[in-house]
C-alpha cells in the first residue's frame, strides 16, 4: 500500500536584518573594548615595571659599589646635579639627595624621564671609616608620613622613584614626605599606589643591613 506523500517541511532561509546586525556588533565592541587595556594604562604598566628593574638593579649596584672598596662604603647622594657623588672630606655634603648614577654607572633617570632620590646613613657613607659587621643605619621606611609602622628601619640607604606625577609637586602627604629634604628626617613612605595626578605613586627600594652585610661577607669585604 502506498504511504500518503508527506507533505515537505516549510524551510526557511533569509539573513540578517540591519537591526539584529547592529545588535550583534554592539555586543562584540562592548566584549571587546572590556577585555582590551588603554593604550596609556599598558604604558604606565610597563613603566612601573621598567622602573622596579631599575630599582633593583641599582639596589645591586650600591652593594657591588661598597664590594669595590678595601673598607666597605656606600656612595654619597649626588647633591649638585652631575651625577657623582658629593663628599665634603669623608662624609656625604648631604645624607639626601639624587642618585649618583654617573658614580655608580647607571641610566640617570627613571621610566618618566625624573631623577631617582637617594638618602644614605651617615654611618655607612663615611669613606675613611668604612662600615663594618655591628654598623647601623638611621632610615626608616614606613606605611604612612606619621610613621606609626615602620615596614623597616635602621636601613643604610633608601632608593626611590617619584612615580608618574614626579614632575608635579605634590600634595598627598605621603608624597611630600618622600619628595622633602629634612636634614634630621630620615623617614620614607611605601604603599601601594592610589593613582591619579595627585594620588601616591612612589616606588621605592631599600637596602636593609642584613643583606648588605651578607653579600660583602660573601664578597670577602667583611668582617
Ligand atoms: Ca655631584
Ligand atoms: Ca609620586
Amino acid at each position: 500500500m502506498r504511504l500518503p506523500a508527506v507533505p515537505p517541511v516549510p524551510t526557511f532561509s533569509r539573513g540578517f536584518t540591519l537591526t539584529e546586525m547592529a545588535v550583534v556588533l554592539v555586543i562584540v565592541s562592548l566584549l571587546i573594548g572590556g577585555m582590551v587595556i588603554p593604550m596609556s594604562v599598558q604604558q604606565d604598566i610597563r613603566n612601573n615595571t621598567d622602573t622596579q628593574k631599575q630599582l633593583a638593579n641599582i639596589s645591586e649596584a650600591l652593594i657591588g659599589f661598597a664590594a669595590s672598596k678595601t673598607k666597605p662604603y656606600l656612595p654619597c647622594p649626588d647633591t649638585d646635579g652631575d651625577g657623582l657623588e658629593n663628599r665634603t672630606g669623608s662624609a656625604c655634603t648631604l645624607q639626601e639627595g639624587n642618585l649618583p648614577w654617573a658614580t655608580l654607572g647607571l641610566g640617570r633617570q627613571d621610566a618618566w624621564n625624573n631623577p631617582f632620590r637617594y638618602r644614605v646613613a651617615a654611618t655607612f657613607s663615611d669613606s675613611t671609616a668604612g662600615f663594618t659587621l655591628s654598623t647601623a643605619g638611621d632610615i626608616r621606611v614606613c606605611e604612612a608620613s606619621t610613621c606609626a609602622t615602620a615596614l623597616a628601619a635602621a636601613l643604610p640607604a633608601v632608593v626611590l622613584s617619584l612615580g608618574k606625577n614626579g614632575a608635579a609637586t605634590p600634595t598627598d602627604a605621603d608624597e611630600l614626605k618622600n619628595r622633602t629634604y629634612v636634614a634630621a628626617d630620615a623617614d620614607f613612605v611605601q604603599h601601594t599606589q592610589t593613582g591619579g595626578t595627585t594620588g601616591f605613586d612612589d616606588l621605592l627600594v631599600w637596602l636593609p643591613s642584613s643583606i648588605l652585610i651578607t653579600r660583602l661577607i660573601s664578597a670577602g669585604r667583611l668582617p
